[in-house]
């Protein structure tokens, strides 16, 4: 369940700690807006996390700008975009695929929420940049990239920016190599995202659609886990299929879709909670919600007492389930929870959810919010590069120069205490999954605790699809013309695709780059038609 960090290998543990003093404080002020303004920086978040050209579009991080511009070259793929991990700056399928699918998840379970509150643009430009990257990192229907970076990344300190070296380290699920967790988790990010995104741009959720498909079907045809060197060491992918089923069966109907997931997870429960190795309660959530199974309520139900009367509780009333990133565990309960108290109004699971986001949110021994830049003491050392903008090892653990905005911390220990030091990663990382699961259960705390005004819809605008890609350039020196066409019909060929922009061969934007590319890159260059993309 744990992500392993090699920082731990390389760099000494400090044998000072600066642990956050204990006292009795009086409660920190939640107001109903408090959910609202800590949803909406639990969201902005994840701009500090974008890797790739276009980091710098709509990012409220003036100190974040492209990265890894080259991804994928070695392998002649484009697979630039997409998230880095945590405070470092790999890109694993596992936590790009979970936080996608669990954000995407939590916009169509409280739409009200990000509607009323403001915040349904942003998250919606969020999770378009996650869908942009897992389909631009599709080379056929047979395979899909999925991670990228070397593990001497974490030898790196400093902005990602200004990282040099190798990137080389990229792998892919087709042939030879399951990762059919990944290709779960991936599909169902691309499902929600049809159902979040059809009334706003329909031939982009259908392209969603057709993508979530083909990556269902090539989990089915190269079952196993995925490749995440050892920082993540999944244990199953029946979950993340099953996920996955759900969600292609709450679009189609056809059943199936539910005799899989059925086939999959036979079984939904667990005393653990959501998180990127264990997706079976919240294939729970759905199937509660889909089929009316009583299986699906039943493990929800022995969950929650679970956690109520069985994880272990610090005096300041935070339930730890584990030491290590403890807060993450705990937000995605609550948005269980949330979830729960939808479905069935039980007002047990609602302030249960409520009373550990308020210890989440500064209503804690140490009156601290553990949401970076939410009240007023907050973490001042998230062990995250960016964030710190000190390049090498001997100003690491200074302040950060810049505010991590929105972002979920480790958490404090079983006695409310909070070490805030940049080296002690347990409690001072953050992360891309870390954030997901909160923003779920900060738009649950919106929809049932906030104050929403009725009758003011947001005015919801589509996100211009990659926004930097001149289609049809394929070379990317601006212009479309007979050196384009020439590269486009190497690529058809199968020979070499070394510098090659694949993401603006596919000029119809189907998701395909076959002989329909070639034959509207030919037109264009005759005359005959007068843009690319061509969409008919
Ligand atoms: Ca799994
Ligand atoms: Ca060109
Ligand atoms: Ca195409
Ligand atoms: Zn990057």
């Amino acid at each position: 369940m744990k992500k392993l960090c090699s920082i731990a290998l390389v760099i000494a543990m400090s044998l000072t700690t600066a642990i956050v003093p204990y006292f009795n404080a009086s409660a920190a002020s939640i107001s109903s807006s408090s959910y609202a303004e800590a949803l909406k920086y639990s969201i902005w978040f994840y701009d500090a996390n974008k890797c790739g050209k276009d980091v710098a579009v709509d990012n409220v991080f003036s100190w974040r700008g492209p990265c890894h511009t080259t991804d994928g070259s070695n392998v002649g793929a484009d697979l630039t975009g997409g998230f880095h991990d945590c405070g470092d700056h790999i890109k694993f399928g596992i936590t790009n695929g979970y936080a996608a699918s669990i954000l995407g998840w939590s916009l169509y379970e409280f739409r009200p929420a990000f509607d009323a509150s403001g915040n349904t643009n942003k998250i919606l430009s969020t999770l378009k940049y996650f869908t942009d990257y897992i389909m631009r990192c599709r080379v056929s229907s047979d395979k899909y990239y999925y991670h990228v970076g070397d593990p001497s990344d974490h030898d790196y300190w400093g902005p990602p920016e200004q990282q040099t070296g190798s990137r080389s380290t990229v792998r892919y699920m087709g042939a030879g190599q399951g990762a059919a967790d990944v290709c779960g988790l991936y599909s169902a990010a691309l499902s929600l995202m049809y159902l979040n995104y059809k009334s706003i741009d329909p031939s982009y959720a259908e392209k969603c659609l057709t993508h979530a498909k083909e990556l269902y079907a090539l989990g089915k045809k190269y079952p196993g886990v995925g490749n995440a060197d050892h920082f993540y060491s999944s244990s199953d992918w029946r979950d993340d299929m099953a996920w996955a089923a759900m969600w292609l069966y709450a679009i189609e109907k056809d059943n199936s879709y539910l005799n899989d997931a059925n086939s999959w997870v036979p079984s939904p429960a667990t005393n653990w909670t959501i998180c990127w190795n264990d997706m079976k309660l919240a294939v729970a959530a759905v199937g509660a919600s889909l089929t009316g199974d009583s299986k699906y309520k039943d493990a929800i139900s022995s969950n929650l007492s679970y956690w109520k009367n069985s994880v272990p509780t610090s005096n300041g009333g935070l339930k730890i389930l584990d030491s290590w990133g403890t807060l993450r565990y705990t937000a995605s309960e609550c948005l269980l929870a949330l979830v729960y108290y939808k479905l069935y109004k039980d007002e047990s699971a609602k302030s249960f959810a409520k009373s550990q986001i308020d210890y989440i949110l500064g209503n804690n021994p140490a009156n601290m919010s553990y949401v970076i830049g939410f009240g007023s003491n907050y973490p001042k050392h998230p062990h995250h590069r960016a964030a710190s903008g000190y390049v090498g090892w001997d100003q690491w653990k200074n302040p950060a120069k810049n505010v991590l905005i929105g972002a979920l911390v480790g958490g404090p220990d079983s006695s409310d205490r909070y070490i805030d030091e940049t080296d002690k990663y347990t409690c001072s990382e953050v992360g891309i999954d870390y954030n997901a699961g909160l923003v779920g259960a900060l738009a649950g705390m919106v929809q049932f605790y906030g104050d929403i005004p009725t009758n003011t819809p947001t005015p919801v605008t589509p996100t211009p699809t990659n926004p930097q890609i001149k289609y049809g350039d394929l070379n990317n020196d601006n212009e479309i013309n007979s050196i384009d066409y020439a590269y486009l019909k190497q690529y058809l060929l199968g020979m070499s695709t070394q510098n090659i922009n694949l993401a603006a061969a596919d000029v119809n934007l189907d998701g395909d780059i076959n002989s329909i590319d070639f034959a509207l890159v030919k037109k264009y260059l005759l005359g005959m038609i007068n843009t690319l993309p061509y969409i008919n």
